[in-house]
């Protein structure tokens, strides 16, 4: 299945990439209805006409950047305005003009020049248009982006904003500050981050020809002696023709190139498969010398036989061969490959979820010092840099849809199962050239011990093993292996577990058996390989006890030895029980204000500042020699 392309911006030949990120304008609506900017139509003007503006960078989450706790806690409809020029060059026959959102969390609506362009539900994922209609040429251009924050039942993840009514026992002004008298209203959602919104990634424009590549789809086979490797392949090309002439006939030409830019091969077609022999393996940090070593395929779309200005679309993939299966464990290449990971999150100081490349890439480094080869990208897709970040260092990824807090009944219904669907088919097209990404994840702890779910995660985890038959799919589960109904139905167990946390709280001394006896029943009652992901403790940085208690250091250590004599004890052997373990969680991060959250969570290794803390250490003694071993 081809659904509509979404690749990456890359300039080439015949592609310029413009990015919109800086400084924009932005102002929350507090009307009570959060509605005043649909009623004033705040898109037909300029948004300081509108009312009061305020500075907002561009990505970044809007909640930490200011002092007021209004727009921290903010939640309905933020407006975002930003002005740019669109070059007299891009104006002629054979161009169009695209504009592309990185993600807005969630719900988006973009207006140029006063036109509304796109809508699009979902955060985490990428949405983009065909713009060229609309833009001023030679001339500024006004864009306008409303995102809206509000979860409901059937948003992913889901939420609920409830309202109290309370007038007699709270302070005068305290329900109207709220601006919807009589009520308060709070949002409130069941998973453990903070709801961060706003622009998150980057805002870019870009130009292709108009006959231009939409979509690639790539995958590959290897021979089991690694001897010979077939790359597969099929191109979209789409011709959104501004003059009206007939669809184009068109020829596509593939090349494969390996690192250095040397040509190995190269055919011709909309689809087909092109063959390697001896070929460079992608494979992850710890696995072999050869560390993510990428091929780039160069795709090339012409136009054929018509009078109109021939250009041909150039498109530079950079992709990894190598294979992904599922027996009694997980393999890399045919070879088992033992995950030891981190959970993490897109959480940062100051700038929330934005993307931030220093950020980025200070994560990268801690995740080399530290030696572990895969994170799983709790609990929603990541930008789409990390990911190349990922390919480019030999970090293995489990993929996750951000469906997270799936608590209730009312959450497996078929309203949500459509969004559902819907985004994981963003997913799968986003992400599927990535040779990092080797398993999609659904859901995160979901409550797969009520009856529809069984039904739900069946159809969603078939959905993704339908779109992408490369990958095997699964969801992360909390449920227990004698209640839980939709394990069934995954490729690979994936389980979380806080033994010595949330359970029995104070004493690592019962971990090693109870560890032991979880993971084993998970094993033999399902038959399929399991990955323990997510384990851990609170460890407040400088909080320091011998004996051990919880939230120090020490605990968190403590905790780790244990777990770490347990997971050695059943990786190995002919039938290992466990394929794979991540720490909960690689940082710090912000969580909803709650009386079991000390200023966020605080099972991170790393400090939100990225400093270790003393597990770090410990942690990084094993995943170093582990990573060595293989
Ligand atoms: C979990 C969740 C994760 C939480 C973690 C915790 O099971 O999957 O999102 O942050 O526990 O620390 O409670």
């Amino acid at each position: 299945t081809i659904t509509n392309g979404i690749l990456y911006p890359m300039e080439s030949e015949s592609r310029q990439v413009k990015d919109l990120s800086g400084r924009w304008r932005f102002r929350t609506d507090n009307s009570s209805g959060r509605d005043t900017g649909f009623q004033e139509r705040w898109w037909e003007r300029r948004l300081a006409e509108t009312g009061h503006v305020i500075d907002m960078p561009v990505p970044a989450s809007y909640n930490d950047i200011t002092q007021d706790k209004s727009i921290r806690d903010f939640v309905g409809w933020a407006w975002y305005e930003t002005t740019f020029f669109a070059p007299n060059a891009w104006n002629n026959e054979v161009t169009n003009v695209w504009l592309r959102v990185g993600s807005a969390h969630y719900y988006a609506m973009v207006w140029l020049n006063g036109e509304q362009v796109m809508e699009h539900e979902g955060g985490h994922l990428p949405f983009e248009c065909d713009v060229t209609m609309s833009l001023n040429f030679g001339a500024t251009n006004r864009l306008t982006i409303a995102v809206n924050n509000t979860l409901t039942p059937n948003t992913l993840p889901p939420g609920e904003i409830n309202h109290y009514n309370g007038k007699d026992d709270y302070p005068a002004g305290y329900f109207t500050q709220f601006k919807q008298p009589p009520y308060a209203f709070n949002q409130e959602y069941e998973f453990d981050f903070f709801n961060y919104a706003g622009i998150h990634r980057p805002v870019k424009l870009y130009t292709t020809p108009r006959l231009r590549i939409g979509e690639i789809v790539t995958s590959s086979d290897v021979t089991a002696d690694h001897a010979s490797a077939t790359v597969h392949y099929q191109v979209t090309v789409t011709d959104s023709s501004r003059v009206g002439q007939e669809m184009a006939s068109y020829n596509i030409t593939v090349v494969l190139e390996d690192s250095t830019g040397a040509i190995v091969n190269k055919t011709s077609g909309g689809s087909g498969s092109i063959t390697v022999t001896q070929p460079m393996l992608w494979w992850p940090v710890g696995m072999h010398d050869q560390v993510g070593y990428l091929y780039t395929m160069v795709v090339y779309a012409g136009r054929l036989g018509l009078s109109a200005p021939i250009t041909t679309d150039v498109y530079r993939l950079k992709i990894g061969i190598r294979t992904v299966t599922v027996d009694q464990t997980l393999k890399i290449n045919g070879r088992p490959f033992y995950v030891i990971g981190v959970g993490k999150h897109e959480d940062w100081d100051v700038r929330g979820k934005g993307f931030d490349w220093s950020m980025v890439v200070k994560d990268f480094n801690l995740l080399d010092w530290l030696g572990a080869n895969a994170f799983r990208t709790s609990h929603y897709p990541y930008a789409e840099e990390i990911m190349q970040m990922c390919d480019e260092r030999g970090i293995v990824v489990i993929d996750e849809c951000p469906a997270v807090g799936m608590r209730s009944a009312n959450n497996f219904v078929n309203k949500t199962l459509s969004h559902h669907l819907n985004v994981i088919g963003e997913l799968v097209t986003r992400d599927r050239n990535h040779p990092s990404v080797i398993m999609w994840s659904v859901a995160n702890e979901p409550s797969s011990q009520l009856p529809p779910a069984a039904q739900y995660f069946k159809t969603v985890l078939d959905r993704a093993r339908e779109l992408d038959p490369t990958r095997p799919a699964t969801f992360v589960c909390n449920a227990g292996y004698d209640s839980d109904l939709a394990t069934p139905y995954v490729d690979v167990v994936c389980v979380n577990k806080y033994e010595g946390w949330y359970d029995d709280p104070g004493h690592v001394e019962v971990i090693q058996k109870r560890l032991s006896y979880f993971l084993t029943q998970w094993h033999e009652k399902r038959s399929k390989p399991v990955i323990h992901m997510e384990w851990g403790a609170g460890a407040i940085a400088g909080f320091h006890s011998d004996p051990s208690l919880m939230y120090t250091e020490e605990y968190l250590c403590d905790v780790m030895r244990e777990h770490f004599a347990t997971f050695d004890s059943l990786r190995t052997g002919s039938n290992p029980v466990l394929a794979g373990e991540m720490i909960w969680n690689f940082a710090d991060f912000a969580t909803a204000q709650a009386t079991t959250r000390a200023y966020g969570n605080r099972k991170g290794i790393f400090t939100r500042q990225r400093q270790p803390k003393s597990p770090a250490f410990v942690i990084r003694d094993r995943y170093r020699a582990l990573r060595n071993q293989s």
